[in-house]
């Protein structure tokens, strides 16, 4: 238990890596590096209200200075945090619609790195969680150049490390190489990240769905069937629980806690869904999967989808097993598309 306490996000991945005699330290070394700028995220989300940032974008604050929307001030954050380390051959944003090069005198490295800097901004100015997601992949062009598309463009069981930070009444930090899921709370007084989760384990099935039921008529036949089965079923003997916060990182670390499904469909309206395969479905699908879930766009699992563009979307279906594993079963019997 001491040691837990103690269990810091750096030290934590110092003796991960320790434990594979074969790793050269990039790997820790990026991770390190993502954890302060997600403290320094975190510090900016936390700050938002009080330096009246929030949703303005080239005004000036109390002190005079220039002040940024928090979702680009995140994308800056995280560019300038991580493209100095010599680690990555090519990064991309949600923020951004092309690839984004390291600056001409940066040394280049074999890791490409994905993230949605601030998801869910449009939660921040009603104070409600928001996060930060990134996918690490190594790269697949040859040679020491500038990394391609193609780099950015690989399909989901590729990566090598997946992450979150959810801002929310506290900052957590939750990551995976595959193998075991790991999160850290930020002890604001300490500064620092501190094993708080250790090796989560989605549950196999849970009492809660999330889904934007505003929707509920464009969806397809096989989801609402699924939803109003479940409506008027119990789980342990009480109601199915809905839970939607609008936020993806809160409501699917909510989701590998406590178990159940998250649903973004695809519906008639945007049969591709609304969130993007290599920002936010990809890394989650490798968490969650990682944490013994499943998840899926229906009917392929999301980390076997080869992206064909940057900002693709997908529908996903993802959560404990035997709930995603339902879901897929309505659909499949109703036999409609999206
Ligand atoms: P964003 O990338 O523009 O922030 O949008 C993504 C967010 C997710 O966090 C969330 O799951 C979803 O949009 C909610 O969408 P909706 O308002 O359609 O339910
Ligand atoms: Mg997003």
């Amino acid at each position: 238990m001491a040691t837990k306490r103690f269990m810091t996000l750096p030290r934590h991945i110092l003796e991960g890596e320790k434990a594979h005699p074969e790793a050269t330290g990039e790997l820790s070394s990026i991770l390190l590096q993502l954890g302060l700028a997600a403290k320094l995220i975190s510090l900016e989300v936390n700050k938002a209200g009080l330096a009246n940032i929030i949703g303005f974008t080239g005004q000036e604050n109390v002190h005079g200075e220039q002040v940024k929307k928090l979702d680009i001030f995140a994308h800056e954050m995280l560019i300038k945090a991580m493209d100095h380390g010599g680690h990555f051959c090519v990064m991309a944003s949600e923020e951004e619609e092309d690839i984004i090069h390291l600056p001409p005198n940066k040394k280049i490295g074999k890791y490409v790195l994905l993230f949605d800097p601030l998801d869910g901004s449009s939660n921040i100015d009603a104070n409600i969680s928001i996060g930060t997601i990134f996918s690490i992949y190594k790269r697949i062009s040859t040679g020491n150049g500038p990394g391609t598309l193609e780099d950015c463009l690989q399909p989901g069981y590729k990566q090598e490390v997946a992450g979150y930070i959810v801002y929310g009444s506290s900052t957590i930090f939750v990551y995976t190489t595959g193998h075991g899921v790991y999160g850290f709370t930020l002890d604001p007084a300490f500064g620092e990240f501190l094993l708080s989760h250790d090796n989560i384990k989605i549950p196999k099935n849970g009492r809660i769905y999330s889904l934007n039921e505003g929707n509920y008529f464009s969806w397809p036949k096989g989801l609402k069937d699924y939803i109003k089965y479940l409506q008027s079923n119990y789980y342990d003997g009480k109601p199915y629980q809905a839970r939607y916060v609008g936020s993806m990182v809160a409501d699917i670390h909510r989701t590998l806690l406590y178990g159940g499904i998250f649903i973004y469909p695809g519906d008639r309206r945007n049969p591709k869904g609304k969130l993007r395969l290599c920002y936010e479905c990809n890394p989650m699908a490798f968490i969650v999967e990682a944490a013994g879930g499943r998840a899926t766009d229906g009917k392929q699992r999301i980390l076997e989808k080869k992206p064909e563009a940057l900002h693709e979307r997908t529908p996903i279906y993802i959560g404990s097993e035997e709930d995603v594993l339902l879901v897929e079963k309505f659909l499949r019997e109703s036999r409609e598309a999206y």
